[in-house]
């Protein structure tokens, strides 16, 4: 994904990082996330683990993907073997390709599913901001250079139309801006809100509510006065908008990387932070007292910084959150809202999970991945009763081993008592 702020560092350390980050891969444990570390309550799984990809989205039931190794593919899930190849701009790539190292000087911004289903929008930008282009794409494998919009960032359709975030100033000046694109080739983008700052993503809600968390820095690149913004839809039908026109939802403590409102309206954002405050958050206005949770943090030992992200389903009850950090770790990770019971975190809610709820039984200070379902800070009757109701039940991502037989609550109620007896018995 295109990280503006990052073009300035030497490419010699990066290279040194990314050596680091390599050779640090083979530590983590297979199954879990190399990508992130679930926050309370949420786990992850690391989808396509064996590609370092430039950028992402879900597209019909698979996922596309795009690295400038492999161009863009189509892949299916369930059969990551069987993927499609959809090619790459050829020309636009030759054009900008450094000829002494081959490098070719163009980033992958985003990518889009067209609302028919049957085509992507792909943007791409150069470190100088000079030829940006936005692609259309088809299952020909037809790439359609379609518009040009200097520091483009994210795409997302509502009502047909297609809106940019876009930091035209590039590096030396933060005027981000978002647009209603021009749909007939004469690059005259409508300004819907000049929101300032560097780069950041786009979402709307259901209802055609705009969603915005801005990426403010001070010269040293720190994260000030940071905010998720709404803009109502009928102020982005009106255009025009500054940001005294939205309104401010919630602070953000670093700089907005993107957002996505899922179907239950949760506002599902992530951002980005050089001194390591990256996060991937919810917010619901009427959950937690109005605060964002974490749903999770960078994983590895990197320099994290995470990608434009996805949702599907409602986060909240067995929805997925997709996001990549292709500096860190290959793939995309999914993280999901964890079934109550699953302590674990491996999508099963079964013995091992009541084998942890009896080994804290009675503790306080815990957290759900001791037994702590209930949120009340101990591990007690009404944690148990939650693990027996949820006995196997989901989430159980597409991904996920297959689920065990249910579990009656009378032989729950006998291994809880067999374990927790047999903690006690050895004091
Ligand atoms: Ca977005
Ligand atoms: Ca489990
Ligand atoms: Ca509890």
């Amino acid at each position: 994904m295109h990280r503006p702020l990052k073009q300035n560092i030497p490419s010699r350390f990066s290279i040194l990082a990314a050596m680091i980050v390599f050779f640090a891969i083979p530590a983590f444990a297979s199954g879990a996330s190399a990508i992130v570390s679930p926050g309370n309550g949420f786990g992850a799984r690391d989808l396509l683990s064996d590609e370092w990809i430039d950028g992402f989205c879900l597209f019909g039931d698979g996922v596309a993907v795009f690295s400038m190794e492999n161009g863009l593919e189509i892949i299916d899930r369930a059969n990551p073997a069987s993927g499609q190849s959809w090619g790459r701009p050829q020309d636009y790539f030759a054009a900008h390709t450094d000829p002494s190292s081959g490098y070719v000087n163009v980033w992958n911004s985003f990518m889009t599913p067209d609302p028919s289903g049957d085509s992507l929008w792909i943007g791409f930008t150069m470190w100088d901001n000079t030829d940006d282009r936005i692609y259309r794409v088809d299952a020909g494998g037809t790439w359609d250079a379609y518009t040009t919009l200097s520091g483009n960032f994210d795409l997302e359709f509502f009502g047909g139309e297609a809106y940019v975030s876009a930091n035209p100033g590039g590096l030396t000046q933060a005027q981000s801006t978002i647009y209603r694109l021009d749909t007939t080739w004469a690059d005259q983008h409508a300004v819907v809100a000049e929101v300032g700052g560097y780069s950041a993503g786009l979402g709307f809600d259901a209802a055609g509510n705009l969603y915005y968390g801005t990426c403010h820095l001070d010269e040293y690149y720190a994260p000030i006065d940071n905010k998720m913004i709404r803009y109502s839809a009928s102020d982005v039908a009106l255009g025009d908008l500054t940001i005294d026109d939205a309104e401010i939802l919630f602070d953000l403590t670093s700089g907005g990387c993107d957002v996505d409102v899922d179907d239950a309206g949760n506002v599902v954002f992530n951002v980005n932070d050089f001194a390591g405050g990256n996060f991937v958050g919810v917010w619901n206005e009427a959950v937690n007292g109005g605060e964002p949770r974490q749903a999770a943090v960078p994983g590895g030992a990197g320099w994290p910084w995470f990608s434009l992200l996805e949702v599907s389903g409602n986060v909240a009850a067995g929805g997925s959150i997709y996001v990549a950090d292709s500096d860190n770790a290959p793939g995309i990770a999914q993280i999901v809202k964890l079934a109550p019971g699953d302590a674990n975190g491996d999508f099963c809610v079964d013995e091992a999970d009541a084998a942890i709820l009896a080994g804290r039984w009675g503790n306080s200070d815990v957290l759900w991945a001791d037994g702590d379902f209930d949120g009340d800070g101990k591990v007690g009757p009404t944690d148990a009763a939650i693990l027996a109701a949820n006995w196997s039940s989901g989430p159980q991502p597409a991904e996920a081993a297959s689920a065990p037989e249910p579990i009656g609550v009378v032989l729950l109620a006998t291994l809880l008592f067999a374990l927790v007896g047999t903690r006690f018995g050895k004091k």
